[in-house]
Formats: structure tokens, C-alpha cells, sequence
């Protein structure tokens, strides 16, 4: 059993969005290429209150990708304010092909805590039900795409392999906001027993 996860592939992420991943645009023609090869997609959606914790307009005399510490050894990145429940931002483009996408699960709701992986919040506090409905499902083999690499996909595709899913990141499905961060999160990812294709 298939599943291709599209993780965020939202406007905001998009040339010309609030957080603009380099070439982001260029991975949806390959998306929307793919998603007859598997048996069920999903997708997820990064969905902040306008507030959000993570978001620069909550930190003034701070700079956009600052690296805040938190208590107990956590960091957050400090990020343009995005993907805003409801927004243009937030909303998927018309160009990806969504007659596929059987299910959407959404992200970072919390306003105190960020959540890159689609599984869980950065905490672990809280889990989006997409490793419960994948499992009921029957899912064995998972590939994941979408923006940003060095972030969501990578922590997304981390927790699949934890869930006990083959797990693969499709490098033509993906680009990172770091090119070099990415380098490292791909090792990283490879030695935790995930494959890159
Ligand atoms: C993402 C930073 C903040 C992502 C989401 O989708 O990779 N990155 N929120
Ligand atoms: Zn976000």
C-alpha cells in the first residue's frame, strides 16, 4: 500500500509568499505527475492563528531566522508570519492538482508551538491522526514531497520511518530553504534507515 504525503505545498511557500522556499513553484508539474502512481495522497497544511509564536510580528527588536532558547534545551526559529488560518497564504495553489488528495491534515495550530513534522508538534504534545489514519489504512511504503526540505519534509519523513513506514523523500518533489542544511538532514535521514530517490 502506496501513500504519497505533499506536505505544505501552500502559497506562502511560493515565490512571491511570506516564506518563499527557492524554486518551490517548480516541484508541483512533478507532483501533480506522481499522484497516479500511488494508492491513497494526502496532504498537510501548515495553519497558524495569526499569533503564532513563531512568527517575527511577536518579537520586536528581533530579526527574521533568529534562534530563540526555549526551556528544557528547545530552540525556535524566528519566521516571517505565515501560512495565517483562512489567508491566501495558507491556501493551496490552484496549480497542484487536489482531486486526489483524499485527506488534509493541518499543523501548527497551537499558537505556543510549532509543528514541522505532520505528524506531531515539535513538542510531541500533540499528534495531527495522520499516523493512525495511515495505519488504518495499511500503508507500508510512504513517499514524501513538498516544501519546505530542510524543515517540514525532513521532520515529516523522520517521524514516518518512527511510525514503522518504508520511507522515502522524492528529491525532484522537494526544495529547502537551505541548501547546505539540507545536505545534513539528508545523512541524518539516510543513517535513521530512510531512503532518497
Ligand atoms: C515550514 C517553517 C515554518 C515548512 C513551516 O513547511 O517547512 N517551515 N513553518
Ligand atoms: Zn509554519
Amino acid at each position: 500500500m502506496k501513500v504519497l504525503i505533499i506536505v505544505d505545498i501552500q502559497n506562502d511557500f511560493l515565490p512571491g509568499g511570506a516564506l518563499a522556499v527557492p524554486g518551490g513553484d517548480q516541484v508541483i508539474p512533478y507532483i501533480n505527475g506522481i499522484q497516479g502512481d500511488y494508492d491513497l495522497v494526502v496532504a498537510t497544511q501548515d495553519w497558524h492563528p495569526s499569533d503564532h509564536f513563531s512568527f517575527i510580528s511577536g518579537h520586536p527588536g528581533r530579526e527574521v531566522f533568529d534562534v530563540l532558547n526555549l526551556e528544557g534545551g528547545q530552540t525556535q526559529i524566528l519566521w516571517p508570519d505565515h501560512c495565517v488560518q483562512g489567508s491566501l497564504g495558507a491556501q493551496l495553489p490552484g496549480s497542484l492538482a487536489q482531486e486526489a488528495i483524499h485527506a488534509i491534515f493541518r499543523k501548527g495550530v497551537n499558537k505556543e508551538i510549532d509543528s514541522y513534522s505532520g505528524f506531531f508538534d515539535n513538542r510531541r504534545q500533540a499528534s495531527t491522526g495522520l499516523g493512525g489514519y495511515l495505519t488504518e489504512k495499511g500503508a507500508t511504503q510512504v513517499d514524501v514531497c513538498g516544501l519546505a526540505a530542510d524543515y517540514c519534509v525532513f521532520f515529516t519523513a523522520m517521524d514516518a520511518l518512527e511510525q514503522g513506514f518504508k520511507t522515502r523523500i522524492l528529491l525532484e518533489g522537494t526544495r529547502a530553504i537551505d541548501d547546505q542544511d539540507f545536505v545534513q538532514k539528508q545523512k541524518q535521514f539516510l543513517s535513521a534507515g530512510g531512503a532518497l530517490s
